[in-house]
């Protein structure tokens, strides 16, 4: 939720949220204080006395049951949150989502569901999304699935908390639609050695079948990935789609370079959701190595790209999993897990 404003957000979620919960809980307790005493018998202070001894008992039940829903809280963090974001950070979208969260100080729950080791297809995540794609934001009830449309409601969800209604700003919503334009999946494939390629990619195969067994109510829909893994490899291998994702994201790059040129920022001269959902772009071409091909050669865009890795939000979604050394001990606990895994055959 945003800072200094927690309750605000409570208002845009779901009846079934657990701040309600406890806000009803309240609620009713104050009511029960001011009702007159039924229990005539034992009330010491007799039927007239408004805070009569039967109410102050409830009041005190509810505030112990409250005091522990709060407590439970504060210790995991998972019981009030009606905000929850299913992501990764090895998912590109799922940076895009993270940054524009940040950026806005919106606190959420977070649950990891690592792709590369085939998270995304566990039963449960499954069923509340089929396509096994991420990210995943829920709030409350509500539940939404592409990361152009999660940073949307975002920036609404921060206007409505803020009460401020900005200007319209077409430029945004143009440079959101173009960023998100360019795929990143056959580029980063295509970029990934073969050996670690196909071995993720066997793996992860095995992993639906294995799943497929699991819930064989879901068959189809995990054919359906599996038909998907299969084209993904056979697209990998085909040198023209590798032109055409390269070419894309020259195009791409030229554009915001020529935009740079003219503002600090994509849409201008202030951070926007334009930006959260471009700098994970040049982070993935930092983690695959190609810096020198498609970012020194652009100075407006080094120059960005500095900036923009100051920014908090940077450190928060990309900095801490991806800077320097720190890319090493990301990409050894998921090789970790994937080759043990292979060797249990355990999938
Ligand atoms: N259009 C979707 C694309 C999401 C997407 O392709 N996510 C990738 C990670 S960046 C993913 O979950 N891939 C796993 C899979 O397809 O099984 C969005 O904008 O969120």
């Amino acid at each position: 939720m945003i800072s200094g404003s927690h309750s605000a957000a409570h208002y845009i979620s779901d009846d079934d949220d657990a701040l309600w919960v406890a806000r009803r809980a309240i609620s009713i307790a104050i009511d029960t204080t001011s009702a007159p005493c039924r229990n005539k018998s034992t009330c010491a202070q007799g039927p007239a006395d408004k805070y009569c001894c039967q109410a102050a008992r409830r009041v005190r039940k509810f505030s112990s049951k409250i005091g522990k829903i709060c407590f439970a809280s504060r210790n995991t963090g998972k019981h009030l949150n009606p905000m929850q974001l299913y992501h990764h950070p090895y998912s590109l979208d799922s940076q895009k989502v993270r940054i524009a969260l940040e950026e806005k100080g919106i606190d959420y729950t977070s649950y990891h569901v690592n792709p590369l080791t085939g998270k995304n297809m566990n039963v449960d995540f499954f069923r509340k999304n089929p396509s096994a794609k991420l990210p995943v934001f829920q709030n409350g009830a509500h539940v939404i699935f592409r990361a152009i449309d999660i940073i949307q409601y975002i920036d609404r969800l921060a206007v409505h908390l803020s009460g401020e209604i900005p200007p319209v700003n077409t430029e945004v919503h143009q440079w959101m639609q173009k960023v998100d334009a360019w795929n990143p999946k056959m580029f980063t494939l295509t970029h990934t050695p073969v050996k670690y390629r196909t071995f993720v990619s066997k793996f992860i195969r095995r992993v639906l079948i294995a799943r497929m067994a699991e819930a064989p109510d879901l068959a189809s829909m995990y054919h359906v990935k599996l038909r998907e893994a299969y084209e993904a490899e056979d697209k990998a291998k085909d040198p023209d789609i590798m032109k055409q994702s390269e070419e894309e994201l020259n195009k791409l790059l030229d554009d915001v370079e020529a935009q740079l040129n003219k503002t600090k920022y994509l849409a201008g001269d202030e951070f926007t959701p334009a930006d959260s959902m471009f700098v994970p772009i040049l982070a993935r071409i930092t983690l695959l190595d190609l810096d020198d091909e498609y970012i020194s050669c652009r100075p407006r865009i080094v120059e960005y790209y500095t900036l923009v890795k100051q920014r908090p939000s940077y450190k928060v979604a990309i900095g801490k999993y991806f800077n320097g050394w720190k890319k090493y001990r990301t990409l050894f606990k998921t090789s970790f897990f994937l080759c043990v895994r292979t060797l249990f055959r355990k999938y």
